[in-house]
């Protein structure tokens, strides 16, 4: 499955996973999500080396019940750092996810709120992505825990800046994002050690996220089991405008997606 940019998504791709996402409200595993993530919020998902692995893996899960529902649903990322994507009161986001008021989208019943202004909050930029794409480590590009992952949840406000975040949708598409940059960042840097436990960053306020590698993090998944997005069966659209970015800073390529052939 390629997963792609939700403003990319054609309308019958939204009902599509609107259909989905609401199933899923419905046999209550939205809400079991954000009963794990709130329960183990200081536990060993956050603060530390497990934060991409762990959220790679509950994103993982969370698309395969998507597709136990239509087998044809990829889930989709937000893509904040593009102009079109800093604005969830426009078409599509409006009609999708319902505004800021949640209302007049494809899940008014649920029960999510966010802030009604951005209260402050800039979603990152390009610029912000490449210079966190340009880190020679994993304990390095692991930064963008407090970096490009704090904004969606603070701009967005509400249910998204709390620990039952994964009750608002947007929380997958934000974290499909993340889960992307670190795509992209491991297949910019295959030499690299593609996972370490050891090492800490000021934000590592949290012991039970030094997960090593082989050891289970929260739900069962190991980190090893997490280095690979295309083993475990999906891979992402290209970014053109990512890598013409990341071009004209530093005047090299920047490999966007595992197939080149597949645009
Ligand atoms: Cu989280």
């Amino acid at each position: 499955m390629i997963r792609a940019s939700f403003t990319h998504l054609s309308s019958d791709e939204r009902d599509a996973l609107g259909a989905a996402f609401n199933h899923l409200w419905s046999n209550e595993t939205i809400e079991s999500n954000a009963k794990l993530h709130d329960d183990n919020f200081y536990n060993g998902i956050h603060w530390g080396p497990a934060f991409l692995p762990w959220h790679r893996d509950f994103l993982g899960k969370l698309e395969i019940a998507l597709q136990k529902f239509d087998p044809t649903i990829a889930l989709p990322y937000w893509d904040w750092a593009k102009p079109d994507a800093q604005d969830i009161d426009i078409s599509p986001w409006k009609e999708f996810f319902g505004g800021r008021p949640n209302i007049d989208g494809k899940f008014d019943h649920w029960t999510y709120s966010r802030n009604t202004t951005s209260a402050g909050w800039n979603l990152p930029s390009l610029s912000d992505v490449v210079g966190e794409l340009e880190a020679d480590s994993y304990l390095r590009f692991r930064s963008l825990e407090t970096g490009s992952h704090v904004p969606a949840h603070t701009w967005t406000g509400g249910t998204m800046a709390s620990g039952r975040s994964p009750l608002d949708p947007l929380f997958y598409l934000h974290h499909c994002n993340l889960d992307r940059l670190w795509a992209i960042w491991q297949l910019n840097n295959p030499a690299s050690v593609q996972y370490e436990h050891t090492g800490s960053l000021p934000s590592d306020s949290v012991p039970q996220a030094r997960v090593p590698i082989d050891s289970e993090m929260i739900g069962g998944a190991t980190p090893a089991s997490m280095l690979d997005h295309a083993a475990l069966g999906y891979t992402y659209q290209r970014d053109r405008e990512l890598e013409e970015a990341w071009f004209a800073k530093n005047g090299t390529a920047l490999v966007t997606h595992v197939d080149p052939l597949i645009a």
